[in-house]
Protein backbone atom coordinates (compact mmCIF):
# COMPACT_ATOMS: atom_id res chain seq x y z
CA UNK A 1 0.00 0.00 0.00
CA UNK A 2 3.04 2.35 0.38
CA UNK A 3 4.30 1.51 -2.96
CA UNK A 4 0.66 2.46 -4.35
CA UNK A 5 1.00 5.85 -4.06
CA UNK A 6 -2.93 6.67 -5.94
CA UNK A 7 -2.59 10.34 -6.88
CA UNK A 8 0.84 10.24 -8.15
CA UNK A 9 -0.85 11.78 -10.96
CA UNK A 10 -1.08 15.45 -10.27
CA UNK A 11 -4.78 16.41 -10.09
CA UNK A 12 -5.91 12.72 -9.93
CA UNK A 13 -8.25 12.05 -7.08
CA UNK A 14 -11.72 12.46 -5.18
CA UNK A 15 -12.93 16.07 -4.70
CA UNK A 16 -13.10 15.98 -0.55
CA UNK A 17 -15.80 17.18 1.03
CA UNK A 18 -16.14 17.57 5.29
CA UNK A 19 -18.76 18.23 7.65
CA UNK A 20 -17.81 19.52 10.73
CA UNK A 21 -19.67 20.26 13.38
CA UNK A 22 -21.25 19.27 17.50
CA UNK A 23 -22.32 15.92 17.84
CA UNK A 24 -26.21 15.96 17.05
CA UNK A 25 -25.93 18.67 14.50
CA UNK A 26 -27.30 16.38 11.74
CA UNK A 27 -24.09 15.93 9.94
CA UNK A 28 -24.32 12.02 9.26
CA UNK A 29 -28.01 12.89 7.97
CA UNK A 30 -26.90 15.44 6.19
CA UNK A 31 -24.14 13.59 4.90
CA UNK A 32 -26.60 10.98 3.57
CA UNK A 33 -29.06 13.09 2.12
CA UNK A 34 -26.03 15.09 0.27
CA UNK A 35 -24.29 12.10 -1.28
CA UNK A 36 -27.58 10.85 -2.47
CA UNK A 37 -28.38 13.80 -4.12
CA UNK A 38 -25.25 13.88 -5.72
CA UNK A 39 -24.76 10.45 -6.60
CA UNK A 40 -28.18 10.85 -8.89
CA UNK A 41 -26.84 13.60 -10.44
CA UNK A 42 -24.27 11.03 -11.86
CA UNK A 43 -21.08 11.10 -9.10
CA UNK A 44 -19.49 7.97 -7.51
CA UNK A 45 -20.15 8.82 -4.04
CA UNK A 46 -18.04 7.56 -1.29
CA UNK A 47 -18.64 8.81 2.66
CA UNK A 48 -16.38 8.66 5.53
CA UNK A 49 -18.05 9.33 9.21
CA UNK A 50 -15.17 9.33 11.74
CA UNK A 51 -17.66 8.61 14.40
CA UNK A 52 -16.25 8.26 18.28
CA UNK A 53 -19.48 7.22 19.21
CA UNK A 54 -19.98 4.39 16.86
CA UNK A 55 -17.20 2.24 16.90
CA UNK A 56 -19.21 -0.53 14.13
CA UNK A 57 -19.60 0.52 10.83
CA UNK A 58 -23.51 0.04 10.13
CA UNK A 59 -26.32 1.96 8.75
CA UNK A 60 -26.74 4.74 11.53
CA UNK A 61 -24.45 6.80 9.74
CA UNK A 62 -27.08 7.92 7.54
CA UNK A 63 -29.19 8.94 11.05
CA UNK A 64 -32.80 7.56 10.97
CA UNK A 65 -34.51 10.23 8.35
CA UNK A 66 -32.79 7.80 5.23
CA UNK A 67 -33.97 4.22 4.80
CA UNK A 68 -31.40 1.62 3.33
CA UNK A 69 -34.43 1.73 0.80
CA UNK A 70 -33.31 4.58 -0.69
CA UNK A 71 -30.04 3.35 -1.15
CA UNK A 72 -30.55 0.32 -2.95
CA UNK A 73 -29.87 0.39 -6.85
CA UNK A 74 -27.33 3.16 -6.10
CA UNK A 75 -24.56 1.18 -6.58
CA UNK A 76 -22.19 4.55 -6.91
CA UNK A 77 -22.75 5.05 -2.89
CA UNK A 78 -20.10 3.78 -0.74
CA UNK A 79 -20.80 4.43 2.90
CA UNK A 80 -18.26 3.56 5.85
CA UNK A 81 -18.55 5.05 9.31
CA UNK A 82 -15.06 4.38 11.28
CA UNK A 83 -14.72 4.58 14.95
CA UNK A 84 -11.89 6.96 15.98
CA UNK A 85 -10.55 5.53 19.56
CA UNK A 86 -7.12 5.74 19.60
CA UNK A 87 -6.58 8.87 18.35
CA UNK A 88 -5.96 12.26 19.66
CA UNK A 89 -6.75 14.51 17.15
CA UNK A 90 -10.47 12.79 16.88
CA UNK A 91 -9.59 11.56 13.48
CA UNK A 92 -9.40 8.05 12.85
CA UNK A 93 -5.68 6.53 12.52
CA UNK A 94 -5.42 5.51 9.16
CA UNK A 95 -8.22 8.21 7.67
CA UNK A 96 -5.39 9.84 5.25
CA UNK A 97 -4.67 6.19 3.84
CA UNK A 98 -8.31 5.27 3.52
CA UNK A 99 -8.88 8.74 1.69
CA UNK A 100 -6.20 7.86 -0.61
CA UNK A 101 -7.28 4.29 -1.31
CA UNK A 102 -11.01 6.20 -2.43
CA UNK A 103 -8.69 8.11 -4.87
CA UNK A 104 -6.75 4.50 -5.88
CA UNK A 105 -10.80 3.43 -6.70
CA UNK A 106 -12.01 6.13 -8.39
CA UNK A 107 -14.54 8.16 -6.63
CA UNK A 108 -15.50 11.46 -8.27
CA UNK A 109 -16.04 12.92 -4.48
CA UNK A 110 -15.88 11.96 -1.10
CA UNK A 111 -18.22 13.28 2.37
CA UNK A 112 -15.99 13.38 5.46
CA UNK A 113 -17.90 13.55 8.71
CA UNK A 114 -15.86 14.55 12.14
CA UNK A 115 -17.36 15.60 15.36
CA UNK A 116 -15.98 18.97 16.05
CA UNK A 117 -13.98 18.48 18.82
CA UNK A 118 -11.34 20.78 19.31
CA UNK A 119 -8.21 19.35 17.06
CA UNK A 120 -10.04 17.76 14.62
CA UNK A 121 -11.18 20.43 12.45
CA UNK A 122 -7.64 21.20 12.17
CA UNK A 123 -6.77 17.74 11.01
CA UNK A 124 -9.76 17.37 9.06
CA UNK A 125 -9.47 20.74 7.07
CA UNK A 126 -5.58 19.75 5.93
CA UNK A 127 -8.06 16.83 4.47
CA UNK A 128 -10.44 18.14 2.60
CA UNK A 129 -11.10 20.65 -0.42
CA UNK A 130 -14.34 22.37 0.83
CA UNK A 131 -15.22 22.82 4.64
CA UNK A 132 -18.90 22.86 5.70
CA UNK A 133 -19.57 23.82 9.08
CA UNK A 134 -22.57 22.58 10.63
CA UNK A 135 -24.88 24.25 13.50
CA UNK A 136 -27.91 24.20 15.05
CA UNK A 137 -30.33 27.38 15.30
CA UNK A 138 -30.45 28.35 18.89
CA UNK A 139 -27.83 26.89 20.07
CA UNK A 140 -24.08 28.06 21.18
CA UNK A 141 -22.78 26.08 18.32
CA UNK A 142 -21.54 29.66 17.24
CA UNK A 143 -19.47 30.67 20.27
CA UNK A 144 -17.92 27.70 20.90
CA UNK A 145 -17.06 27.76 16.90
CA UNK A 146 -15.41 31.46 17.00
CA UNK A 147 -13.47 30.29 20.10
CA UNK A 148 -11.93 27.52 18.61
CA UNK A 149 -11.35 29.71 15.85
CA UNK A 150 -12.97 27.30 13.11
CA UNK A 151 -15.20 30.25 11.88
CA UNK A 152 -11.82 31.64 9.48
CA UNK A 153 -11.80 27.67 8.67
CA UNK A 154 -14.99 26.80 7.13
CA UNK A 155 -16.11 27.23 3.43
CA UNK A 156 -19.64 27.26 3.73
CA UNK A 157 -21.78 27.55 6.99
CA UNK A 158 -24.76 25.71 7.03
CA UNK A 159 -27.15 26.11 9.69
CA UNK A 160 -28.82 23.08 9.94
CA UNK A 161 -32.95 21.96 10.79
CA UNK A 162 -33.91 25.24 9.77
CA UNK A 163 -37.46 23.56 10.08
CA UNK A 164 -36.79 24.11 13.69
CA UNK A 165 -36.98 27.96 15.36
CA UNK A 166 -34.54 30.27 15.40
CA UNK A 167 -32.65 29.72 12.15
CA UNK A 168 -33.08 32.41 10.35
CA UNK A 169 -31.75 34.51 13.21
CA UNK A 170 -28.66 32.47 13.18
CA UNK A 171 -27.78 32.28 9.80
CA UNK A 172 -27.96 36.36 10.32
CA UNK A 173 -25.53 36.51 13.30
CA UNK A 174 -23.06 34.35 11.05
CA UNK A 175 -23.71 36.33 7.98
CA UNK A 176 -23.06 39.86 10.41
CA UNK A 177 -19.35 37.70 11.67
CA UNK A 178 -18.81 36.79 8.47
CA UNK A 179 -18.39 40.05 7.50
CA UNK A 180 -16.18 41.83 9.71
CA UNK A 181 -13.78 39.19 9.62
CA UNK A 182 -13.88 39.35 6.12
CA UNK A 183 -10.80 37.70 4.25
CA UNK A 184 -8.24 39.06 1.99
CA UNK A 185 -9.36 40.05 -1.32
CA UNK A 186 -9.43 37.31 -4.11
CA UNK A 187 -9.94 34.55 -1.85
CA UNK A 188 -13.29 32.87 -1.20
CA UNK A 189 -15.70 34.34 0.91
CA UNK A 190 -17.84 32.22 3.12
CA UNK A 191 -21.26 31.65 2.28
CA UNK A 192 -23.92 30.88 5.09
CA UNK A 193 -26.94 28.44 4.19
CA UNK A 194 -30.05 26.51 5.72
CA UNK A 195 -30.75 23.34 4.97
CA UNK A 196 -33.18 20.66 6.49
CA UNK A 197 -33.61 17.12 5.76
CA UNK A 198 -37.41 17.41 5.12
CA UNK A 199 -36.88 20.15 2.52
CA UNK A 200 -35.20 19.25 -0.88
CA UNK A 201 -34.47 22.38 -1.94
CA UNK A 202 -32.07 23.34 0.55
CA UNK A 203 -29.81 20.24 -0.84
CA UNK A 204 -30.00 21.10 -3.95
CA UNK A 205 -29.04 24.65 -3.11
CA UNK A 206 -26.32 23.09 -0.85
CA UNK A 207 -24.81 20.91 -3.08
CA UNK A 208 -24.92 23.56 -5.96
CA UNK A 209 -23.05 26.14 -3.49
CA UNK A 210 -20.60 23.36 -2.86
CA UNK A 211 -19.96 22.88 -6.54
CA UNK A 212 -19.31 26.94 -6.45
CA UNK A 213 -16.60 26.55 -3.89
CA UNK A 214 -15.11 23.59 -5.97
CA UNK A 215 -15.17 25.73 -9.51
CA UNK A 216 -13.92 28.76 -7.39
CA UNK A 217 -11.07 26.39 -5.57
CA UNK A 218 -10.18 24.37 -9.42
CA UNK A 219 -9.38 28.31 -10.65
CA UNK A 220 -6.90 29.23 -7.19
CA UNK A 221 -3.60 28.21 -6.75
CA UNK A 222 -5.38 26.83 -3.19
CA UNK A 223 -6.09 23.55 -4.71
CA UNK A 224 -2.55 22.95 -5.73
CA UNK A 225 -1.42 24.25 -1.92
CA UNK A 226 -4.15 21.67 -0.63
CA UNK A 227 -2.36 19.01 -2.22
CA UNK A 228 0.94 19.96 -1.50
CA UNK A 229 0.02 19.89 1.91
CA UNK A 230 -1.47 16.41 1.80
CA UNK A 231 1.41 14.87 0.08
CA UNK A 232 3.75 16.60 2.58
CA UNK A 233 1.82 14.92 5.49
CA UNK A 234 1.55 11.52 3.54
CA UNK A 235 5.08 11.79 3.07
CA UNK A 236 5.72 12.53 6.96
CA UNK A 237 3.86 9.52 7.94
CA UNK A 238 5.33 7.28 5.40
CA UNK A 239 8.92 7.95 6.55
CA UNK A 240 7.86 8.16 10.42
CA UNK A 241 6.58 4.43 9.92
CA UNK A 242 9.55 3.42 7.75
CA UNK A 243 11.76 4.81 10.34
CA UNK A 244 10.16 3.32 13.62
CA UNK A 245 10.54 -0.11 11.73
CA UNK A 246 14.23 0.60 11.14
CA UNK A 247 15.06 1.49 14.52
CA UNK A 248 12.64 -1.66 16.30
CA UNK A 249 14.76 -3.70 13.59
CA UNK A 250 18.70 -2.33 14.71
CA UNK A 251 20.64 -4.79 16.23
CA UNK A 252 21.40 -3.99 20.28
CA UNK A 253 24.85 -2.95 20.14
CA UNK A 254 24.13 -0.33 17.33
CA UNK A 255 22.82 1.51 20.27
CA UNK A 256 26.18 1.50 21.94
CA UNK A 257 27.08 3.29 19.30
CA UNK A 258 27.93 7.01 18.51
CA UNK A 259 24.54 9.25 18.01
CA UNK A 260 25.78 10.00 13.50
CA UNK A 261 26.90 6.25 13.62
CA UNK A 262 22.91 5.07 14.88
CA UNK A 263 21.83 7.45 12.22
CA UNK A 264 23.49 6.12 9.56
CA UNK A 265 22.30 2.97 10.56
CA UNK A 266 18.85 4.44 10.03
CA UNK A 267 18.90 6.12 7.09
CA UNK A 268 20.85 2.68 5.10
CA UNK A 269 17.71 1.03 6.33
CA UNK A 270 15.42 3.73 4.93
CA UNK A 271 17.46 3.59 1.96
CA UNK A 272 16.70 0.19 1.65
CA UNK A 273 12.63 0.28 1.96
CA UNK A 274 13.14 3.55 -0.91
CA UNK A 275 14.83 1.32 -3.28
CA UNK A 276 12.08 -2.13 -2.43
CA UNK A 277 8.90 0.78 -2.86
CA UNK A 278 10.72 1.89 -6.57
CA UNK A 279 10.55 -1.65 -7.21
CA UNK A 280 7.26 -2.50 -6.69
CA UNK A 281 5.49 0.44 -7.83
CA UNK A 282 3.51 0.01 -10.92
N1 LIG B 1 -35.71 18.54 12.96
C1 LIG B 1 -34.68 18.02 12.28
N2 LIG B 1 -34.00 16.97 12.80
C2 LIG B 1 -32.96 16.46 12.11
C3 LIG B 1 -32.57 17.00 10.85
N3 LIG B 1 -31.49 16.31 10.40
C4 LIG B 1 -31.23 15.38 11.35
N4 LIG B 1 -32.09 15.46 12.37
C5 LIG B 1 -32.11 14.61 13.58
O1 LIG B 1 -31.04 14.98 14.44
C6 LIG B 1 -30.53 13.82 15.10
C7 LIG B 1 -29.02 13.75 14.91
O2 LIG B 1 -28.76 13.52 13.56
P1 LIG B 1 -27.36 12.94 13.04
O3 LIG B 1 -27.38 13.04 11.56
O4 LIG B 1 -27.08 11.62 13.63
O5 LIG B 1 -26.35 14.02 13.66
P2 LIG B 1 -24.74 13.98 13.79
O6 LIG B 1 -24.43 13.54 15.17
O7 LIG B 1 -24.29 15.40 13.56
O8 LIG B 1 -24.22 13.05 12.74
C8 LIG B 1 -31.28 12.63 14.54
O9 LIG B 1 -32.29 12.27 15.43
C9 LIG B 1 -31.87 13.16 13.25
O10 LIG B 1 -33.07 12.53 12.91
C10 LIG B 1 -33.33 18.09 10.32
O11 LIG B 1 -33.06 18.63 9.23
N5 LIG B 1 -34.37 18.56 11.08
MG1 LIG C 1 -22.90 11.41 12.81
Amino acid sequence: MLARAPDDVPGAGARRIGLTGAPGAGKSTLAGHLALHRARGGHRMGVLAVDPSSPKSGGAILGDRIRMDDLAGSPDLYIRSIGSRSTSDGLSDNLPEMLDLMDAHGFDEVLLETVGVGQAEYAARAQVDTLLLVLLPESGDVVQAMKAGIMEMADLFVVNKCDLAGAQKMATDIQRIAAVSRREAGTWQPRVLLASSSKPETIEALSQAIDAHQAWLASSPRQAQLRQARARYRLRRVVERLAAHAIAALPAPVFDTSMPRQLAHVIEALQHSASDTTETTP
